[in-house]
């Protein structure tokens, strides 16, 4: 069994990736799973190429500093040329309608043809439109079984499913139909500054952000201004207060417990705030000092991508040239 799982440097990984993801990556993997940032899944907006190079990086120090073991760790551009081989064959699979059918598409690029240069859909990157195609060779290019995504991303695995399944019926078996799996229950965790929207690296303002490097005084001050819906005792009810919610469950997730037993353990929101700053703070420490010693250690984090790269090409090589021999392309 083959699970795959991706992180995209749009910005610096957050408390939310680490107890969404990354810190489950590292307990749960399973020796076949494989796990890699994937850098060209950040091209699809306006990007800028040295802090696109320079957080994918960093996100890989963060993977490894996190536990995730190296040998199941690979960065997406060091497969490009497998990657892109094969997005072009399922492209060729793939109807166009299929594709600007997508849920996410139709949303970002009506939110950003207000704001690109030249405004309208026409200025909106092609790459928005095609993306999951790429996602689609991501997951059948390395075999991977199972992807445990969110349900923002589950049309996008119905497509690579129909692709693998259309590919197969024309041209012959080379691909495994992948399944969308719903990754374990946990909490989403929230915005500090506006608890209704789930944390995310690449929020404009990064006032109610965690970031896993940031300094531990960066973190207090974020937590003690985090907002907390209301002047009454710390209560745990997620619909109506979300910000306190949030807070209670970032302190389950760091320090365990119940988030609404611990709700009558703090009797002040002071109190509660620097019990869960101080939990996020040690929660946060070895994955911190962990990153920022690999990022000294230029050496080593060559190594460890060099050695991720030729696993993942070998774990997909075959399958890209047999699926390009097959539709008579070599
Ligand atoms: N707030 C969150 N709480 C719990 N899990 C989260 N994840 C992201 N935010 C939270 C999980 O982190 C993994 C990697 O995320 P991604 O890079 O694929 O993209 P994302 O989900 O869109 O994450 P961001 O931080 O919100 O990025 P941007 O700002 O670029 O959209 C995934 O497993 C995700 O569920």
């Amino acid at each position: 069994m083959v699970q795959l799982s991706g992180i995209t440097p749009s910005g610096h990984a957050q408390l939310g990736n680490y107890l969404g993801a990354l810190r489950r990556w590292a307990a749960d993997g399973g020796p076949d799973d494989l796990y890699f940032v994937s850098d060209l899944h950040a091209m699809t907006t306006a990007h800028n190429p040295a802090r696109l190079r320079s957080l994918a990086t960093e996100q890989l120090a963060v993977l490894v500093a996190a536990g995730v073991a190296p040998e199941r760790l690979f960065v997406q551009s060091d497969l490009v040329r497998e990657l892109g081989a094969l997005t072009w064959v399922l492209e060729c699979t793939c109807a166009y309608g299929e594709a600007a059918r997508m849920i996410q598409f139709k949303e970002k690029s009506a939110a950003r043809s207000t704001s690109v240069e030249g405004g309208g859909q026409a200025g909106v990157r092609l790459s928005l439109l095609t993306y999951p195609v790429l996602m689609a060779a991501d997951i059948l290019a390395v075999g991977a079984d199972e992807v445990p995504v969110g349900e923002d991303q589950r049309q996008h695995v119905e497509l690579a499913r129909t692709l693998a399944r259309r590919f197969n019926s024309t041209y012959g078996e080379v691909f495994v139909v992948p399944e969308a799996t719903l990754p374990p229950a946990g909490a989403r965790v929230r915005d500090l500054a506006e608890p209704t929207r789930k944390m995310s690296k690449s929020a404009e303002n990064s006032a109610g952000v965690v970031f896993v490097l940031d300094e531990p005084d960066q973190i207090r001050r974020k937590v003690r201004r985090a907002r907390t819906d209301g002047d009454s005792a710390p209560v745990y009810d997620p619909e109506n207060r979300p910000g306190v919610s949030n807070l209670l469950d970032i302190l389950a997730a760091c320090a365990g417990g119940d988030p609404a037993q611990l709700a009558d353990k703090y009797p002040s929101y002071g109190v509660l705030k620097d019990a869960v700053a101080d939990a996020v703070i040690e929660e946060l420490r070895p994955v911190r000092d962990g990153t920022l010693a690999l990022l000294d250690d230029v050496g080593e984090l060559e190594r460890i991508r060099k050695a991720g790269a030729e696993r993942a090409t070998e774990r997909s090589a075959h399958r890209v040239s047999a699926a390009l021999r097959m539709v008579g392309a070599a």
